[in-house]
């Protein structure tokens, strides 16, 4: 199986359980499409469990884009008062980074430093075939342009940017992303799944009352927690 989920953001029970749900053993490939942590409490611990694990496949989303820097530097023994003093650590704050830097500061720094390289090496985005059909996979995407081509694009685009849901981005190519709440792209969509133009938006807001959804790319069955 090969599926994919996104913006677990801190919600480690709600990922344990997915595991379990789809029976994910080491045949089996798992994207994550971002945004492990923040807002919820333990995204440092489901970042831990996804580095032990060579079949989880992680693509950055902006929270853990945000979070690097200041995480290099709590690593190296960095000051409350020091890391107040700098923009993206003050900004990481006010996106809910506050669990995630304690959780951080508490763990040794041989995994502190693992963690900072794991994060280092997340893919910016993905390209597969799965049961016939090709996905572009990555935490969000540019507004469309015409002549888009997918592979000039800049990573701050693929990680702050808010696609065209009503375009369909190629003929042949699903566009596969998280970000954007999918009640956001549709109210009647809360905690589901959401298609439509070539796009599946999978963010179904697990850290907002709403669900984990995990879709499977061979078979299309969507799992909710
Ligand atoms: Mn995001």
């Amino acid at each position: 199986m090969t599926c994919v989920m996104s913006d677990l953001h801190g919600c480690y029970g709600k990922y344990a359980k997915m595991l379990k749900k789809i029976g994910f053993g080491e045949g089996d490939t798992l994207y994550i499409l971002g945004d492990v942590i923040d807002r919820g409490p333990d995204g440092i611990r489901i970042l831990l469990d996804m580095m032990g694990r060579k079949n989880v496949i992680p693509i950055i989303g902006n929270h853990e884009s945000l979070a690097l820097s200041s995480l290099k530097l709590i690593r190296d023994g960095a000051s409350e008062a020091e890391l107040c003093n700098k923009r993206r650590y003050r900004l990481w704050m006010l996106s809910d980074g506050g669990a995630t830097a304690a959780a951080f500061r508490a763990l040794p720094k041989e995994t502190q430093t693992a963690l900072t390289e794991y994060i280092e090496s997340f893919s910016v985005y993905e390209e597969i075939t799965a049961g016939g059909r090709r996905f572009h996979l990555s935490h969000t995407l540019p507004e469309y342009r015409p002549g888009y081509d997918i592979h000039g694009v800049t990573l701050p685009e693929f990680l702050w940017g808010e696609p065209d849901y009503e375009t369909a981005y190629a003929p042949d190519m699903l566009f596969v992303t998280g970000h954007t709440p999918t009640h956001v792209i549709d109210p009647a969509f809360f905690g589901k799944i959401w298609y439509g133009n070539n796009h599946i938006g999978i963010d179904c807001a697990a850290a907002w009352g709403g669900r984990l959804g995990c879709l499977s790319l061979e078979t299309m069955e969507e799992y909710y927690v």
